[in-house]
C-alpha cells in the first residue's frame, strides 16, 4: 500500500514542469478538502465522551498534514468546525474551540520546519478570544512559508461565504466601481474566501454521509469526490492513498477519451 505514495511524487512546481503533468498521467491531486466526519460515533462506539472522539480526530489530522506535504499536495483544506456546530453542548464546543491551541502548541514548531503555511477560512468574529490568538499566531508566524498550504476551515459556512460576496460585489456596484454587466464567474470567484487557491480538485469526505453540508458549494462545483464509511480517527494513510490512487485512475480514464 504505501509503495503507492512514491509514485505520486512530483507535482509541485519545482518538481516537475507542468506541461509534463497533464491530467492522463500520475497527477496527484494540488488541492484536497477533507470534511474529518465521524469522530464523535467513533467516542460512541467505544462507549468514550464525545471529546475523546475529538481528541483522537486531531492525531489524523498530524498524521494526514504530514502525508500531504511529503507527496507534494499544495493545499489542504480541512472542515474543522462548520457553522452549524455550535448547535452542539456547549461543554463540546467549548472542547473543540480549545483543541486549535492544543494542536498548534505541539505542531506549530513542527509546520515551520515544514515549510507549511497556515490558512484560516471562515468567520472569526464569533471564536473566542484564546482561539483566534492561538491561530492568528500561527498564521502569523508561516505566512512567508511556500511549501504546503493547509487551510483550516473553522466557523466555515459555504452559503455565508457566497452571501457575503454578494454583499461585497453590491456595494462595489453601488459604489460606482463596477457594472452589473461585468459581474461573472471571476467576479465572484475573487470576493470569496479561497480568492487565492484553485478549487479543491478531490473532496473525501469520512463516516459514511453523502452529502456537501454546506461545505465549499462553489469550489467543489468540478470536483472528485470520494467518500468512505471509515470514521475519522481511522482514517488513515492509507486510506488517504487510496482517495488519491482513485482519483489519478479516474483522471487517466478521462485521459484516454
Ligand atoms: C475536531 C477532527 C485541528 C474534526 C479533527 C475548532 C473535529 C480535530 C484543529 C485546528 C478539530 C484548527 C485550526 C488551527 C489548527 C488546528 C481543529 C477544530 C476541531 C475546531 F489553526 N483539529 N481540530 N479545530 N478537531
Amino acid at each position: 500500500m504505501l509503495e503507492k505514495f512514491s509514485k505520486w511524487k512530483a507535482n509541485r512546481a519545482e518538481s516537475v514542469p507542468s506541461y509534463t503533468m497533464d491530467a492522463a498521467t500520475q497527477a496527484i491531486p494540488k488541492h484536497v478538502a477533507i470534511i474529518m466526519d465521524g469522530n464523535g460515533r467513533w467516542a460512541k462506539q467505544k462507549g468514550l465522551p464525545r471529546i475523546a472522539g475529538h481528541r483522537e480526530g486531531m492525531k489524523v489530522v498530524n498524521k494526514i498534514v504530514r502525508k500531504a506535504n511529503e507527496v507534494k499536495i499544495d493545499v489542504l483544506t480541512l472542515y474543522a468546525f462548520s457553522t452549524e456546530n455550535w448547535k452542539r453542548p456547549k461543554t463540546e464546543v467549548d472542547y473543540l474551540m480549545k483543541l486549535p491551541e492544543r494542536f498548534l502548541s505541539m505542531e506549530l514548531p513542527k509546520l515551520i520546519e515544514e515549510n507549511v503555511q497556515v490558512r484560516l477560512m471562515g468567520s472569526l468574529e464569533n471564536l473566542p478570544d484564546h482561539t483566534l490568538r492561538a491561530v492568528m499566531t500561527a498564521v502569523e508566524a508561516t505566512k512567508e512559508n511556500d511549501g504546503l498550504i493547509l487551510n483550516f476551515a473553522l466557523n466555515y459556512g459555504s452559503r455565508y461565504e457566497m452571501i457575503k460576496a454578494i454583499k461585497e460585489i453590491a456595494t462595489k456596484v453601488e459604489a460606482g466601481l463596477l457594472n452589473t454587466e461585468s459581474i461573472n464567474e471571476e467576479v465572484l470567484e475573487q470576493h470569496l474566501m479561497t480568492s487565492d487557491l484553485r478549487d479543491p480538485d478531490l473532496l473525501i469526505r469520512t463516516s459514511g454521509e453523502i452529502r456537501l453540508s454546506n461545505f465549499m458549494l462553489w469550489q467543489l462545483a468540478y470536483s472528485e469526490f470520494w467518500f468512505t464509511d471509515v470514521l475519522w480517527p481511522d482514517f488513515t494513510e492509507q486510506h488517504f492513498a487510496e482517495a488519491i490512487a482513485e482519483y489519478q485512475k479516474r483522471a487517466r480514464r478521462y485521459g484516454g477519451v
